[in-house]
Parts: structure tokens; C-alpha cells; sequence
């Protein structure tokens, strides 16, 4: 392919396919073994007769068989779950003052992109809705080579250092013991680990809020988490903080609903990811640069290289230089999902590391894991993980070499091969690290800026609304309640008074027992064999800023239903006027409406005219859906109003604060169950304009209003 092609405006995932791509298709092809043999018959095995023993001879068989034997890889180590999509990157802003990487150069050049999100803690097959965070990994197929951003839906870690990065994952994981629990933080070990960790503590505030049980993948932020470098053909360096910020602004389940969609479809995401770009929805999400200067190193309260702190919007903004969208699912989950390679250290020209010791770690970790996952250092030669840049070295043979390398040199120097492959100088794209100048003492040690573990958790946790504070409390008193060990609740709740003491007072309250009157120390309980604890106290820091507005979900887009899944009730009777008006005014703002009934089939309507029904009761369930409309009809009204799993799908759709809304007799229907009761009841039902998001004027208007907000969390109880 001519190098000049690549960055044109329609290149892009066509371009990977072309290249990367080594795909089979059985239409119209005979059925064949693996190396070519057309197959009469893949019905029977070869037998000593017809009722006789199979034949060892039966190669046909074997074959089969044997390749059914190994279909099964180790699944990743952390990140086992995952959903990808194909996409391109479209740069909007250059940043060529700041770094050299082409693909960050010229507004309107497009990068191909494959992105894979993940739960952290579960296995392949767990459920999508576990409490958890949420991996964010993009591949960049540059023309300079791969760049991968593996990043996290939140931007902060547990730890800080790398070496502690085997226990966090040992104590999250199900107990060795008996395996328990799947894909839940909520158990003693990881607990009794986080309360000797007080730096996991800003990420425990992160992973206790709404941002650890999304609504939709393509509704959640993601971060690069780290502080990489830019660096630019001047050689100089800046510090840098990437960010993606979903276009549909950033939004969560409630945990109860959770809970229950875990029950109802556990590929909850995964499908609402695939749907959306079958159906042309593509999730898109603005790129953000946060760049400081090499200069301001040192100005912050907290230190650049320590994963467990952000910089506030605030201090530095968030500039945005280019969009990503979605827009091709894979063709094959193993091929493209189960098989890609991220590594944090797969970067260009113009982008470096910092120091941050925990992403120094990820630099060895990833290659070495491919290693045992994909079963040898060929990794890079399947087909989702092969650079569009050409490959050229003597790197040779290994499990599974697909690439047949000609000639006679497989060394440099070397005059057999004219010297080829030969070395790039830095003006012909040659990677050189940046030139940071070092000059210290070889240490096992952690630099004391990195010992402030709570300010920035005060930060967040003050930064939330009402509701998203009355979730967090909820959620702690429901990770801890679940504990069996008393004294690890005790050591966490005695953390939780350096964040905010009331949140501490609240969790306690909920889980019946004393806020601890002088918390124990708990990095007493980490240090070194030989080292004096004073050493390792946490220092104590107050933020000078209060609050950070980017830290809470209230402050998100909140201007469009596109894409959400409303349910409308029905059973015969309905008024089709009313059914139809309503998901036509729904589906032309963007969302999918979708017909409940008792049974399937068609319903027969007021007027005669047939409606079909998408879903049962028995297949459909309210916390699948953002909304719900019941239509007039009286006829209808009064068999929803005889079906239990009707009332209960309002009851749900109100105890999630989810927008409710029913036209003429559907409206009286509402008034049986106990949401309708408590809405209507209260009459605070405002006709055009609802505060509650229970609406009975059946007006699209001010139903579309109301789902756009996405939940009236003025509803819950508030603690
Ligand atoms: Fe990872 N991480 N990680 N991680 N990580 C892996 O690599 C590791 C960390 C992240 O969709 C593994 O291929 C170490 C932070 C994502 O395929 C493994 C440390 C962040 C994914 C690994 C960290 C991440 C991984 C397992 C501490 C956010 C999924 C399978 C030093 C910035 C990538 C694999 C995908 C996967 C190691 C910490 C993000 C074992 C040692 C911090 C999104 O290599």
C-alpha cells in the first residue's frame, strides 16, 4: 500500500482490514479439513460397522476433535471480560507544538482504531454489571507503528508502585480457598489488603461511586491514568494526561439495578456496544490533552508521577484535539476480541513515559503476560494486532511464525544483507527516548510527595451531589456489610474519618457499629522490615481546592435520548393512536422503543389494527430499559393492571428513579401500582413540566425532557 494513502480521509478501518485482516468464509465453499480435503461426510465416525467400535484410523475425526481440544487460551490474568470495537481516530486540533507523533500532526487525518473495554476482576464469562472498574484500551494503527493507550474508565489507582500490584489482584479475585466471589470486590480479602493500603483510597472513593456500574460502555470517561511525555521535533518535553469524554455524557445504573441486570442479561454492555453499531449509533468519545510544563513539574500539591492523584480541570483544563467513533463490530470474538495485545510500552515517536513507578512496571508486565496468554512471542503477527507500518527486523522463528523472512542475513551489522534492515536516524521517524537527565542513588524507596493518601479522596467525595454521596455510602455499607472479619470494617472506617467524617459517621451508622475513636495507623502494618514507621505515615495535605466540577456525574450531557431503550406496556385493547404517537416522537429523537406484552405475538388494539409485541413480560424486565410508557386503553390498562410482572416493572422503573410516563387510562393503571401511588399520591405531577419524572399527559415533549435526565434521583432516601 502506498505510504501516502494511509492518512487520507477515508482511510481507516478498511485500510486494517486490507492488511491485517486473514479472514474465511464458508459461503458457497465446500466443507474441508484443515488442510484442504473436501469432507462427504461430517455426520458419523469411522466404524468396524455400522454398530461397531470407531476406528483409530479415522483421521477426520481426530483432526476435529483435537483442534476442539484446544480451543481454549488462558484468559487475561486481570481484564478477562471484554467487549471491542473497530474505529478510527479523527484529529481535530494539531499538537505539533507539543509532540512529533504523525498522527497527532494534521487536522482531518484519521487513525484506525481497535477498542477494548473490560471489567477488571472477572472471569471471561462474568457479568458485565459487576462493581468495578472498567479497562479503556485503544490501539492506534499509525503509520508510524502501534500506539496503545491502555487506560481505565477512572483516572486513578489502588497503588502506587508496581510491585504491589500481584497482591491487589490476589485479594480481589475469589478467595483461593473456594473461589468466592466471581467478579465481586465485596469479600474479606480484598477488604483486609485495601485497609493497609491507605493509598488506595482515592481509588476506593472512584470504585464505591456510580463510575464502577456504567449505564453503557459508550457512556463512560476513560484515562490514559498516568503522566506520560510529549515530545516534540525540538526535542523538548511537556507532561501529559489523556482523557475521553464520551459524547453522550457520562452515565450510571443504580446498584440494585445492577444487581438484578447481572440476573437478566450479564452481557448487558456487550450487547447495548454491539447494538448500538449495528444500528449505526456510533459511540463516540472526544480525545483531551492535559499538558504541563516540564518547568511546573513541582508546582502541584501532590506529585505528577503518583497514579493515585489527578489534575483537577480546574488547575489544568482539559483541551480537546480530535474525536474517536466506533463504527465495526468485530467479525470474530477470539480473532479480534480475545487475541488483541495492549501494552502501555507500544508507543510512537513524539510520545514517552514519565516516571510514574507503577506504569514502569506495566512496561515489563505486558509483553511477558502475551506470552503465556497467546502461547509465544509471535504474538504481533495475528492479524488484529499487526502494525499497518511495515515490520522489518532479524527478530526470527518462535511458535507459530507466520512471516517467512527471505534471505540470507538475520543479524546487523551486516554487509551479506547491504546492511538491511538498517537503523532510522530520529528525522527518519527512529525512536529516541527522551533525554531526561537522572541523577540519583539506586533506592527501594517511595519519594515522601507521594505519602499525602487522602486529600484528593476528600476532593472527590466533596465534589459529589447529594445522591451521588447518598450512593457511595450505600455502596461501602454494602462492601463491608458482606465482610465476615469485624476488625477489617473497623481499620476502614477509621480511613474513612481522613476522608470526611461524616461519610465515615454514615457508613458506620449503616453498618451498626462506632466510628473508631483513634484509628489504628495502618501503614504501620506495611513497611519495610528495617524501616522506622514514622517514616511512613501518610502527611497529612488539605486541597486547596474544594470542589472540582469535572468529579461528578450531576454536571454531565444531560440534552438527548439517543440510543436509550424505552419499554412500552401493552395487552389487548390498547389505543394504537397512543401507542404509535408516542414511539414515533421517541424513535425520531433517537431512541429504541420496544413493545411489552404478556405474551408475544400480535395484540390486538382498540381500533382493530394489530400491534406486534418485541418482548414478554417473561423476557423483558424493567432494568433493561432507561424508560417507560403506558399508552391509554382501557381495555389494556385494566390487563396490565391484572399482571403482576406489569406493576412490578413500574415499581422497578420508579425505585431506579427512571422517567415514567402513561397517557389517558394507562395513567390510572399507573395509579395501582405502589410508584404510581407515591407519584400521584403526593400529586406533585406538574402536567408539562415534572419534577418527579412520573408524567400522565401523555406528551412526548415532556417525556423526551425527562428521560434526557436520565434519573430523578430526587426520589431515593436520602441518609
Ligand atoms: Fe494492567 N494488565 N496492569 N493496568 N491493564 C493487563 O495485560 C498490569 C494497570 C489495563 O483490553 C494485563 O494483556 C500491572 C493500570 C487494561 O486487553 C497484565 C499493573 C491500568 C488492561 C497487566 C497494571 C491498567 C490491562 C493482563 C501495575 C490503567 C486490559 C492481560 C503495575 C491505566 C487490556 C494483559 C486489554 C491488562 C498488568 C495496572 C489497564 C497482567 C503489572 C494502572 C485496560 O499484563
Amino acid at each position: 500500500m502506498a505510504k501516502d494513502n494511509l492518512y487520507t480521509k477515508d482511510s481507516g478501518n478498511a485500510k486494517i482490514q486490507d492488511l491485517a485482516k486473514n479472514t474465511e468464509q464458508g459461503d458457497g465453499q465446500f466443507l474441508t479439513t484443515n488442510h484442504g480435503l473436501r469432507i462427504n461426510d461430517d455426520q458419523n465416525s469411522l466404524k468396524a460397522g455400522e454398530r461397531g467400535a470407531t476406528l483409530l484410523e479415522d483421521f477426520q475425526l481426530r483432526e476435529k476433535i483435537t483442534h476442539f481440544d484446544h480451543e481454549r487460551i488462558p484468559e487475561r490474568i486481570v481484564h478477562a471480560r471484554g467487549s471491542a470495537a473497530h474505529g478510527y481516530f479523527e484529529l481535530h486540533e494539531s499538537l505539533s507544538k507539543y509532540t512529533k507523533a504523525k498522527f497527532l500532526q494534521t487536522p482531518g487525518v484519521r487513525t484506525p482504531v481497535f477498542v477494548r473495554f473490560s471489567t477488571v476482576a472477572g472471569s471471561r464469562g462474568s457479568t458485565d454489571l459487576a462493581r468495578d472498574v472498567r479497562g479503556f484500551s485503544v490501539k492506534f494503527y499509525t503509520e508510524e507503528g502501534n500506539y496503545d493507550l491502555v487506560g481505565n474508565n477512572m483516572p486513578v489507582f489502588f497503588i502506587q508502585d508496581a510491585v504491589k500490584f500481584p497482591d491487589l489482584v490476589h485479594a480481589v479475585k475469589p478467595e483461593p480457598h473456594h473461589e468466592m466471589p466471581q467478579a465481586g470486590s465485596a469479600h474479606d480479602t480484598f477488604w483486609d489488603f485495601i485497609s493497609l493500603m491507605p493509598e488506595s483510597m482515592h481509588m476506593i472513593m472512584w470504585a464505591m461511586s456510580d463510575r464502577a456500574i456504567p449505564r453503557s460502555l459508550r457512556m463512560m470517561e476513560g484515562f490514559g491514568v498516568h503522566t506520560f511525555r510529549l515530545v516534540n521535533e525540538n526535542n523538548e518535553s511537556v507532561f501529559v494526561k489523556f482523557h475521553w469524554k464520551p459524547v453522550l455524557g457520562v452515565h450510571s445504573v443504580v446498584w440494585d439495578e445492577a444487581q438484578k441486570i447481572s440476573g437478566k442479561d450479564s452481557d448487558f454492555h456487550r450487547r447495548d456496544l454491539w447494538e448500538a453499531i449495528e444500528s449505526g449509533n456510533f459511540p463516540e468519545w472526544n480525545f483531551g490533552v492535559q499538558i504541563v510544563a516540564e518547568k511546573d513539574e513541582h508546582k502541584f500539591e501532590f506529585d505528577l508521577l503518583d497514579p493515585t492523584k489527578l489534575i483537577p480541570e480546574e488547575l489544568v483544563p482539559v483541551q480537546i484535539i480530535g474525536k474517536m467513533t466506533l463504527n465495526r463490530n468485530p467479525d470474530n470474538f477470539f480473532a479480534e476480541t480475545e487475541q488483541v495485545a495492549f501494552h502501555p510500552g507500544h508507543i510512537v515517536s513524539g510520545i514517552d513515559f514519565s516516571n510514574d513507578p507503577l506504569l514502569q512496571g506495566r512496561l515489563f508486565s505486558y509483553t511477558d503476560t502475551q506470552l503465556s496468554r497467546l502461547g509465544g512471542p509471535n504474538f504481533h503477527e495475528i492479524p488484529i494486532n499487526r502494525p499497518i507500518a511495515p515490520v522489518h527486523n532479524n527478530q526470527r522463528d518462535g511458535h507459530m511464525r507466520q512471516t517467512i523472512n527471505e534471505g540470507q542475513s538475520s543479524y546487523h551489522p551486516n554487509t551479506i544483507g547491504n546492511g538491511c534492515p538498517f537503523q532510522a536516524k530520529a528525522s527518519e521517524g527512529g525512536f529516541v527516548s527522551y533525554n531526561e537527565r537522572i541523577d540519583a542513588r539506586k533506592v527501594r524507596a517511595r519519594s515522601q510527595s507521594f505519602f499525602d493518601h487522602f486529600s484528593q479522596a476528600t476532593l472527590f467525595y466533596n465534589s459529589q451531589s447529594a445522591f451521588e454521596k447518598n450512593h457511595i455510602v450505600n455502596a461501602l455499607r454494602f462492601e463491608l456489610g458482606k465482610l465476615e472479619t469485624e476488625a477489617i470494617r473497623v481499620r476502614i472506617v477509621g480511613m474513612l474519618t481522613q476522608i470526611d467524617p461524616t461519610l465515615a459517621a454514615k457508613v458506620a451508622k449503616g453498618l451498626g457499629m462506632e466510628v473508631p475513636k483513634s484509628p489504628e495507623k495502618p501503614m504501620n502494618l506495611s513497611i519495610p522490615a528495617d524501616g522506622d514507621p514514622k517514616d511512613f505515615q501518610p502527611t497529612s495535605v488539605v486541597s486547596s481546592l474544594k470542589q472540582s466540577k469535572a468529579l461528578s456525574m450531576a454536571n454531565t450531557v444531560k440534552d438527548n435520548i439517543k440510543t436509550r431503550q424505552i419499554a412500552i406496556l401493552v395487552a389487548d385493547g390498547v389505543d394504537e393512536a397512543s401507542l404509535t404517537a408516542m414511539k414515533q416522537a421517541l424513535e425520531a429523537a433517537g431512541a429504541k422503543a420496544k413493545i411489552i406484552a404478556p405474551h408475544l405475538g400480535q395484540i390486538n388494539s382498540a381500533n382493530g389494527k394489530q400491534v406486534k409485541a418485541d418482548q414478554s413480560f417473561l423476557t423483558a424486565a424493567s432494568v433493561l430499559f432507561d424508560a417507560v410508557y403506558v399508552p391509554d386503553g382501557q381495555q389494556s390498562a385494566n390487563a396490565l393492571q391484572a399482571e403482576p410482572d406489569a406493576i412490578n416493572f413500574i415499581n422497578e422503573a420508579f425505585k431506579h428513579c427512571k422517567a415514567i410516563a402513561a397517557d389517558g387510562a394507562g395513567a390510572k393503571f399507573l395509579n395501582a401500582t405502589d410508584a404510581g401511588m407515591k407519584a400521584l399520591g403526593k400529586n406533585d405531577v406538574d402536567k408539562s413540566k415534572s419534577t418527579s419524572g412520573v408524567l400522565v399527559d401523555g406528551s412526548p415533549k415532556s417525556f423526551i425532557a425527562a428521560i434526557a435526565q436520565h434519573r430523578f434521583w430526587e426520589r431515593e432516601k436520602q441518609d
